[in-house]
């Protein structure tokens, strides 16, 4: 590949309205633009997939109007401890004679306490050691924390941008902005590898939605990897009601996000249970090259694995190789 074209694709200075002018064009060329610019940097039917597992469920401080774990909320999901060492590595284990490729630890919190810490690197190191990549979702860290992931084998740190800077007040109150920012950079610099995106369909403009592209593309580095989420309404949380967001209007931000970030891994995170196998099978063309596998999100549904094989079978879709 000449090294004119890789310096022109990957951009930091992304502005919003050219992201936005990207959302406009007809849906057919930004489709053929992304699916260009995504055969350029990885094989076209290849898939990563990951495992999520929710480690410590609900009772959460925050107020994020999304999450059905939120202590604000009367979502019938009920708070759990975290869980024990040996029961989160027999999870790993069934995920990985699953084909899972990566497990990704999830805790419901707004920041971890050191104590907690402590078991959790502990799962990361076990996780590690059945050969998995690595993952955890935890909330907010500071440096030393992102070291202490990093030096037990923690290979991802998935934290969210969620959406753009001028929606985030609409949807969460109890953090900032730039609290998510500070945290992004403390992964960074620990030397781990970077998962963050957001959700669309929760009321966000058009115009959010490019700014949630340009907040993430114009990151000191673009994330390694960058889900997607389709909001799941659940009942009981303030977005329970949201208006469902247009399907084509989703594939277009796979497909912006894909352009925008040519060498990240977009992931079809959060929301496939309602989606039809056409509808993914668009997301995939877009240049979505991810996405979580087995039953369950933390607390949701997603596909059983046997019918994300069965469609993967049927796109002609393979596991992705490093
Ligand atoms: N508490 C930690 C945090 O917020 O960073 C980690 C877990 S939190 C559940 C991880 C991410 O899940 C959120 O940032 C959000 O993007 C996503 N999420 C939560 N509820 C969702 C929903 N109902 N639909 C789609 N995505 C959701
Ligand atoms: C991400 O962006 N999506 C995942 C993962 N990172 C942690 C979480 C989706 C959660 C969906 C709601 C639930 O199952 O509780
Ligand atoms: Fe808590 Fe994370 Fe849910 Fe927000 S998204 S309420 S921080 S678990």
């Amino acid at each position: 590949m000449p090294k004119d074209v890789e310096v022109h694709d990957i951009r930091h200075d992304w502005t919003r309205d050219e992201i936005a002018a990207l959302y406009d064009l007809p849906f057919g060329e930004l489709v053929f633009r992304a699916q260009t610019l995504h055969r350029r940097y990885f094989a076209p039917n290849q898939v990563q997939l990951s495992t999520l597992l929710s480690i410590k469920t609900g009772g959460c401080p925050e107020d994020c109007a999304y999450c059905p774990q939120s202590a604000h909320y009367d979502t019938g999901v009920d708070a759990a401890k975290l869980m024990d060492v040996e029961a989160v590595l027999a999870e790993a284990r069934a995920a990985k004679v699953q084909g899972a490729q990566r497990f990704c630890m999830g805790a419901a919190w707004r920041e971890p306490k050191d104590r907690d810490l402590d078991a959790v690197c502990a799962m990361v190191t076990g996780v590690k050691a059945l050969g998995l990549e690595t993952c955890a979702t935890l909330g907010m860290l500071t440096g030393a924390q992102a070291q202490r992931l990093k030096a037990a084998g923690l290979d991802y740190y998935n934290h969210n941008l969620d959406t753009a800077p001028d929606f985030y007040g609409a949807i969460i109150s109890t953090r900032q902005y730039q609290d998510r920012l500070d945290t992004l950079a403390h992964v960074r610099s620990a030397g781990m590898k970077v998962c963050c995106g957001g959700i669309v369909g929760m009321g966000e403009s058009r115009d959010h939605r490019a700014g949630l592209i340009a907040a993430l593309a114009t990151l000191p580095e673009h994330p390694d990897s960058v889900p997607i989420n389709m909001l799941v309404k659940v009942a009981g949380t303030p977005l329970a009601n949201a208006d469902a967001l247009d399907e084509l209007e989703f594939v277009r931000t796979i497909a912006v996000a894909r352009i925008c970030m040519p060498q990240s891994v977009v992931r079809l995170s959060a929301g496939r249970e309602g989606m039809s196998e056409a509808l993914q099978a668009l997301c995939f063309l877009a240049g979505a090259n991810s996405i979580f596998c087995g039953a369950r999100l933390l607390t949701t549904p997603n596909p059983a694995r046997d019918i994300d094989r069965a469609m993967m079978d049927r796109l002609g879709l393979s596991p992705m190789t490093s």
